[in-house]
């Protein structure tokens, strides 16, 4: 039987460490009055974070928006960068708010990451730069890529939005690229209320990093760079010490509602999903589907609001495209038949309520009703 779910169930619901932990953390800033501009919370993060995450440097951000935007900033972008119309909105902002032209090249289906086989025809002597993301978390093709990037003088930049914990071949995929930078929005998988992280390879980048996210202060009187305040503040470094303790867990709980969809879905026609692939350690931060409604009978946006219609609000990332915003639009490289898969992909995908705290059962009702809804 059915059922409309007694409350809104939402794509995500952020995990949130026992309360009991979080005052403990409010009491030491209390006691410190220490808020902000790397304070003891931050500096332990910090290195906690480059421990568990097994990469050199990792430089704290305020949140990802401006963890790209200083990345950018950082090895000094300027002219054309080559990137994918298949994300959020921010990946494509911070080339805009650093007066770079955007050029979008198409996505490849498996995993809906940029399409290496595509970008060496889209370099111009204009680009600097390339930069993917990898997309709900599953890795771009990297070695590809920098071997484009080697070819043609390009830096790579990873926004990494989605992939805290993914690792390939048993290291971080933040290692890969010349940056990546993670978001810890309230939305991902690892949460500091709003935060991220640039990830360096060398102490002199992430000294760099350090002075553009705080005004370009490099000492009390000096200032080295236009730089902008993009400080994570000590709540939310706190936040990521205690969040980091809890990981494990996390990731387990993703990782059982992502089987159990995918046992719960296999069967339903025109219903498609994403297979982690070899030598990947997913952090299942999104369980994304595909309806190809020549297949399911449906369209993705009725499916979308019939879903609705029971209380289960699923999201549509990424769609629209980011190439179809006003903003971008009259880009050459923003016309539909540059982007084919991705706009395909765009109209089909549909992604499905997972966070630690999902029961189980609503799983099986999500899928009932995807299941009765196919004609
Ligand atoms: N690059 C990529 C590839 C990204 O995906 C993002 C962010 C960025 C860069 C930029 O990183 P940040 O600057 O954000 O660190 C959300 C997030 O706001 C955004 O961070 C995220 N990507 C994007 C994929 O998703 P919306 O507009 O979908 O958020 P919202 O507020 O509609 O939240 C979705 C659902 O989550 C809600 O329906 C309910 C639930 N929710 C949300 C919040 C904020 C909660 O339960 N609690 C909450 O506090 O963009």
């Amino acid at each position: 039987m059915l059922e409309k779910a007694k409350q809104p169930i939402y794509v995500t619901q952020p995990f949130l460490p026992p309360l009991s932990e979080v005052n403990g953390l409010l009491e030491q800033i209390w006691d410190r009055k220490w808020l902000t501009n790397y304070g003891p919370f931050h500096k332990q993060f910090e290195k906690a974070l480059a421990e568990f995450l097994g990469v050199p440097y990792v430089a704290l951000v305020s949140n990802g928006t401006l963890g790209l935007v200083v990345a950018l900033q950082v090895l000094k972008i300027t002219g054309e960068v080559i990137t994918t119309p298949f994300s959020f909105v921010a990946t494509t902002h911070s080339l805009w708010w650093n007066n770079i032209r955007p050029v979008f090249v198409d996505i490849e289906p498996k995993y809906c990451n940029l399409d290496p086989d595509k970008v060496e025809s889209a370099i111009t002597p204009q680009s600097t730069a390339i930069m993917p993301v990898h997309v709900y978390g599953h890795p771009c093709q990297v070695a590809r890529l920098q071997e484009i990037a080697d070819i043609y003088g390009l830096h790579l930049i990873y926004d990494a939005a989605h992939a805290f914990g993914v690792r390939l071949g048993g290291q971080s995929i933040t290692n890969f690229g010349d940056l990546s930078v993670l978001s810890f929005h309230a939305t991902k998988m690892f949460n500091t209320f709003e935060g991220g992280a640039i990830i360096c390879h060398d102490a002199r980048t992430r000294k760099r990093v350090s002075y553009l996210k705080n005004f370009g202060f490099a000492g009390e009187t000096t200032v080295v760079a236009p730089g902008i305040n993009a400080k994570m503040n000590e709540f939310q470094a706190g936040m990521g010490l205690l969040q980091l303790n809890h990981f494990e867990q996390v990731l387990a709980k993703r990782k059982a509602i992502n089987e159990r969809y995918k046992e719960l879905l296999q069967e339903i026609d025109g219903i498609s999903f994403l297979e982690v692939a070899q030598g990947v350690d997913s952090n299942y931060a999104y369980f994304p589907i595909f309806v190809d409604p020549t297949h399911y009978g449906h369209t993705r946006d009725e499916l979308y609001e019939h879903l609705k219609a029971y209380n289960y609000f699923g999201r549509r990332y990424f769609y629209p495209l980011i190439s179809t915003f006003n903003m971008y639009k009259s880009l050459p490289s923003a016309m539909e038949t540059n982007l084919p898969v991705a706009t395909r992909i765009a109209q089909q995908v549909l992604c499905l309520p997972i966070y630690p705290a999902l029961e189980m059962y609503h799983l099986e009702n999500i899928a009932g009703i995807i299941n009765e809804f196919k004609r």
